[in-house]
């Protein structure tokens, strides 16, 4: 059955509905079947992401068709179908009237991915008019916080030099404490690493006594504030709030040093709420592994990286990984610096359209996955800034010299892009950065081919 005359009307103009602020307007990377018509299968994939479903229904009144959703651009030679739908589809809670992610995700990105007539679609990009913007929660805690923490500006206090606790599983509390001590002499920032939780090699209610412990003796021994992101993911609602309660009462005086990281992708909006609303003084962390099912540019489904950072602003997290843009390990380009900006930044451009916030707080790109102190001056000349948190697993505890030179070297490569420094000139003064073109020699040779000749000046002068 073709919908096209009720669910598409290619007249509407994007300028115009945008003005009018009625509809949340998405863009899709969308192909049908062979056989199916561009138009009437963009109309089959609006009717069920929104009123309708394959056929008439007799229950359907007047009002009902006043919400539909409807296709109002087409471009099949690029495979681009945009759809507004109108604000009134999507749920609220009975408890504050305030809207939701799941809802969004549910109409937007639900049924239609498994439509029998549709070969594949990807979300893009979305715009969300104000109005029903100001009902998500948005960041009640930002970086400006964790900048304050540390005794540094409440804006543009740069550079968060952190890692990730390696190896992933299989510490004990006590070398997994001494780890985080040993980063902390010269680093800000560590984060669980996503999987640690309450092993039963390394209970909970053991291992983050001797962290909090091991952050004061840090704090002690450089006079500076240190911070931790504690992993809180669990199925369970009530797991997390007693996981995150013990933690704060652990770290005590120290507990808004303190960060939750909350695994987003594989929980889903829920578990990101619970922590948003149940602890909104404390920084979340949205860490999203298992993404790349949906958002790798290999997977025709689901939504993008842009899409996802952009929800999870709205959902109040305070930072989020944004990949690091093809300068680390893991799938990622240039342009990724978008997502960047639109997490971070009041007016921002998506690949489709643009999106005021109107004042929602900014959530803090975090880089992660591969980084060492190499690829960094390359990673700030792409994105323009450093205002953002690093964790360097392996850039940090690779370290030849271990984990606090690890941290020092990231912090130096940092100058060295500030300074527009040529790196190969700037480590000849600045040892742990140097040492780290020893510590990862497969980048060094890669990024800076004529290294070993700088470094053995260097050593003879
Ligand atoms: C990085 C990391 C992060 C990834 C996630 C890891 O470790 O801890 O989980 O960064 O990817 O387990 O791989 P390394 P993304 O620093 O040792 O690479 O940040 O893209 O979400
Ligand atoms: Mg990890």
């Amino acid at each position: 059955m073709d919908q096209s005359n009720r669910y598409a009307d290619l007249t509407l103009s994007e300028a115009d509905l945008m003005s009018a602020g009625n509809h949340v307007l998405v863009a899709y990377h969308m192909r049908p079947k062979t056989g199916y018509g561009y138009l009437a299968t963009a109309a089959h994939f609006a009717a069920e992401s929104s009123t309708g479903t394959n056929v008439d229904v007799s229950t359907t009144d007047d009002f009902t068709r006043g919400v539909d959703a409807l296709v109002y651009e087409i471009d099949e030679a690029n495979e681009l179908m945009k759809i507004a739908y109108p604000v009134d589809l999507f749920d609220r809670n009975i408890t504050d009237g305030r809207a939701m992610i799941c809802s969004f995700l549910t109409l937007a990105i639900g049924n239609n991915q498994g439509m029998g007539d549709v070969e594949y679609a990807k979300m893009h990009d979305f715009w969300v008019p104000p109005a029903f913007l100001r009902l998500f929660d948005g960041p009640s805690t930002t970086i400006s916080d964790l900048w304050r923490v540390l005794g540094r500006p409440h804006v543009d206090g740069g550079f968060i030099v952190g890692t990730i606790i390696k190896p992933k599983l299989g510490l004990r509390p006590k070398p997994f404490a001494d780890a985080c001590h040993d980063f902390w002499l010269g680093g800000d920032f560590i984060k669980n690493d996503e999987p640690q939780g309450n092993q039963t090699f390394a209970p909970l209610k053991q291992t983050i006594p001797l962290v909090a412990d091991a952050m004061r003796r840090a704090q002690d021994a450089t006079g500076e504030a240190k911070l931790f992101s504690a992993n809180i993911t669990a199925d369970d609602h009530h797991e997390m709030l007693a996981r995150a309660e013990f933690i704060l009462e652990t770290f005590a005086e120290n507990a808004d040093h303190v960060a939750f990281l909350v695994d987003g992708y594989v929980t889903g909006p829920a578990a990101i709420t619970t922590a948003r609303r149940s602890f909104p003084r404390q920084y979340l962390h949205y860490h999203r592994a298992g993404h790349g099912a949906v958002t790798s540019p290999q997977s025709m489904r689901g939504y993008t990286a842009f899409v996802l950072s952009k929800m999870a602003r709205m959902q109040g997290a305070s930072g989020i990984h944004t990949g690091t843009m093809g300068f680390g390990k893991m799938e990622g380009e240039a342009a990724d610096k978008l997502m960047a900006y639109m997490i971070t930044d009041d007016s921002a451009d998506g690949p489709y359209f643009h999106q005021e916030w109107a004042g929602m707080g900014p959530t803090t790109p975090i880089i992660s996955g591969g980084m060492n102190a190499l690829r960094m001056p390359g990673f700030f000349g792409n994105l323009g800034h450093s205002n953002l948190i690093l964790t360097a697993g392996g850039g940090a505890f690779g370290h030849i010299d271990g984990a606090a030179a690890g941290a020092t070297s990231l912090r130096q490569a940092e100058e060295c892009w500030k300074q527009s420094a040529d790196p190969l000139e700037f480590a000849k003064d600045h040892k742990e950065f140097a040492r780290a073109f020893e510590s990862f020699p497969q980048d060094a040779d890669a990024l800076y081919p004529e290294w070993r000749k700088a470094l053995r000046l260097n050593s003879a002068a």
